[in-house]
């Protein structure tokens, strides 16, 4: 069908931009006439892991779940995002294992904690700082950054649309698209 299929692993602090990196992305695809898809938080933790927490445990059956859905949509010819946080590089790892040899994208979406906390579109991060959410990436848990992305974007500094203009090219490198 005229383009690769592949996991772009998007992973980074809440509030980083995943969700609308990977959906910024998915709407230029659909442009270009390539089918993608998004999972994120809204369509995988509110479902198909609904009875999965936040400890370390859980977050790794959350990843580990994604990762094997993540497969199936490679398996059928599509190019897949995903958004989630995917702190542990252990379990980030054992997605890539699971997929094959340039099937997995790691992007880290880099933006410091300050920053994050600073945007908290949600609220979330004040919420965690009065005690009110336990095990709060980058409050009370880990994030652990990837050592070797295939990319890493700056969203601190670049806007959406630069982002995404990174991603492609990238996408291109590798015949993805
Ligand atoms: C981190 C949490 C937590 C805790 C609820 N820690 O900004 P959001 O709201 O929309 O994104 C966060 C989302 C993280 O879910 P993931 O599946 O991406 O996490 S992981 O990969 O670590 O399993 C946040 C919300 O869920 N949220 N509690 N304690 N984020």
């Amino acid at each position: 069908n005229g383009h690769g299929s592949a996991v772009l692993w998007f992973t980074g602090l809440s509030g980083s931009g995943k969700s609308t990196l990977a959906n910024a992305l998915d709407r230029r695809l659909t442009q270009l006439g390539i089918k993608s898809f998004v999972l994120d938080g809204d369509n995988i933790r509110h479902g198909l892991n609904k009875d999965l927490g936040f400890s370390p445990e859980d977050r790794k059956e959350n990843i580990r779940r994604i990762g094997e859905v993540a497969k199936l949509f490679v398996e059928s010819g599509q190019l897949v995002l995903t958004a989630f946080i995917s702190p542990y590089r252990e379990d980030r790892d054992q997605v890539r294992a699971l997929l094959g040899q340039g099937e997995f994208l790691e992007i880290y979406v880099r933006c410091s904690l300050e920053e994050c906390e600073r945007r908290d579109p949600k609220g979330l991060y004040q919420r965690a700082r009065r005690g009110e959410i336990p095990e709060f990436t980058g409050i009370h848990a880990p994030y652990e950054e990837p050592l070797a992305p295939e990319l890493v974007v700056d969203s601190q500094r670049w806007t959406v649309e630069e982002s995404v203009e990174s991603i492609l090219k990238l996408c291109e490198e590798r015949q993805l698209i």
